[in-house]
C-alpha cells in the first residue's frame, strides 16, 4: 500500500508528497508534530499538517531569511531568532564570526525535541556557545527587550495557532523598539497565489509598513509550500535592502551558499506585478 501525505494548498487544491515511512507523531500543547520519511524530499517536518521543512528544499529558505538581512549591514552583533526550532536559521547565522549572541525563541519545546532526533544536521547550532535557548512566547520576549538586537529573524509558522501573535500590530511595534537604529527584521511572509495566503501576506505588510519606515518584500521558489512561491519581508528604521547591500563585504566573507547570492539579492526584490497590486490594494 502507497502512504501519501496530502497538504491542502487552497480549498479546491491538493499537494501530495510520496512517504517511505511515517517517523514521527505527537499532539504537543500547540500544535500536531509529524515527521515522514520520503523519496523525494528526504525528511519533511509538518506542523499542524503544513510543510515546515523538507531535507531538499530547506535551504532555499533558510539561505533567503538569514543571508538577505546579512548582506545589507555589517555590524550584525545580537540577533533575535523568533520560532524555527527546527535550527536551520541559526545554523546559518552561525556561519558569521562577527555574530556574538543569538537569542533562539520557541514557543515548543517539542519542535525542538523531534528536531534534535530527526534532523540532528538542522539542530547543531543550537548547542554554539553563542546561542541562548529560550522555551517562550515570542511576543511576551520582544516586549520587555529596547534597543538590543541588531537583526530579528521571525522565522514563525502561518498567522493561525502558536504563529497568530507574531503577525500582529503590536507584535511589530515592540520589535521595532528592541532594534537598534540600523536593526532590520525580516520575517516568513506568506505567499500571493492563493487567497488565503494573499490575505495574511497583505495584513503582514499593511501592518509592517504601519510601524517601520522601511518595508520591502523579496521572493523565493520554495518547491514545497503553497504555490512554490514565497515571500519575506524586510522592514528597517532607514536601511534599504538595495542601496544598502554591501555585496563585496559578503563575497569577501567566503560563504558557501546553494541558493543566495549577492546578484540574485537586488533581483528577488523585483516583485511580478500582480503581487504589487496586491500588496498595494491593502488588505481586504
Ligand atoms: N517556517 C514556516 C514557513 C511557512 C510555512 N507555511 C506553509 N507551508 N503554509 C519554516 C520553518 C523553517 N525554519
Amino acid at each position: 500500500m502507497e502512504l501519501w501525505f496530502t497538504e491542502n494548498h487552497s480549498e479546491n487544491v491538493r499537494f501530495s508528497i510520496k512517504i517511505d515511512a511515517p517517523l514521527h507523531s505527537e499532539q504537543s500543547e500547540y500544535q500536531r508534530i509529524d515527521v515522514f520519511s520520503t523519496p523525494e524530499f528526504g525528511r519533511v517536518l509538518t506542523l499542524d499538517g503544513y510543510v515546515m521543512i523538507t531535507q531538499k528544499d530547506e535551504f532555499i529558505y533558510h539561505d533567503m531569511i538569514v543571508h538577505v538581512p546579512m548582506a545589507v549591514k555589517k555590524k550584525v552583533k545580537n540577533v533575535l531568532v523568533i520560532g524555527a526550532g527546527d535550527g536551520g536559521t541559526v545554523r546559518e547565522l552561525c556561519r558569521y564570526k562577527d555574530v556574538e549572541h543569538i537569542d533562539l525563541v520557541e514557543i515548543d519545546e517539542a519542535v525542538i525535541r523531534v528536531c534534535k532526533e530527526y534532523f540532528p544536521e538542522m539542530t547543531a547550532s543550537l548547542s554554539d556557545e553563542r546561542v541562548t535557548v529560550h522555551i517562550a512566547d515570542g511576543l511576551r520576549f520582544v516586549r520587555r527587550k529596547k534597543n538590543e538586537y541588531d537583526l530579528i529573524i521571525v522565522d514563525s509558522t502561518d498567522p493561525f495557532g502558536p504563529g497568530e501573535g507574531l503577525f500582529t500590530r503590536e507584535f511589530y511595534g515592540n520589535c521595532y523598539n528592541a532594534l537598534t537604529d540600523d536593526g532590520v527584521l525580516v520575517n516568513q511572509h506568506e505567499s500571493a497565489f492563493y487567497e488565503n495566503d494573499a490575505k495574511a501576506m497583505c495584513r503582514a505588510h499593511d501592518r509592517l509598513r504601519s510601524v517601520f519606515e522601511v518595508h520591502r518584500v523579496y521572493q523565493a521558489h520554495i518547491p514545497t509550500y503553497a504555490s512554490g512561491h514565497w515571500l519575506f519581508g524586510f522592514a528597517s528604521k532607514g536601511l534599504d535592502p538595495i542601496k544598502d547591500l554591501d555585496a563585496g563585504y559578503w563575497n569577501s566573507l567566503g560563504i558557501k551558499t546553494k541558493y543566495y547570492n549577492t546578484d540574485l539579492h537586488t533581483g528577488c526584490f523585483a516583485l511580478p506585478n500582480y503581487v504589487i497590486e496586491r500588496l498595494s490594494g491593502g488588505a481586504v
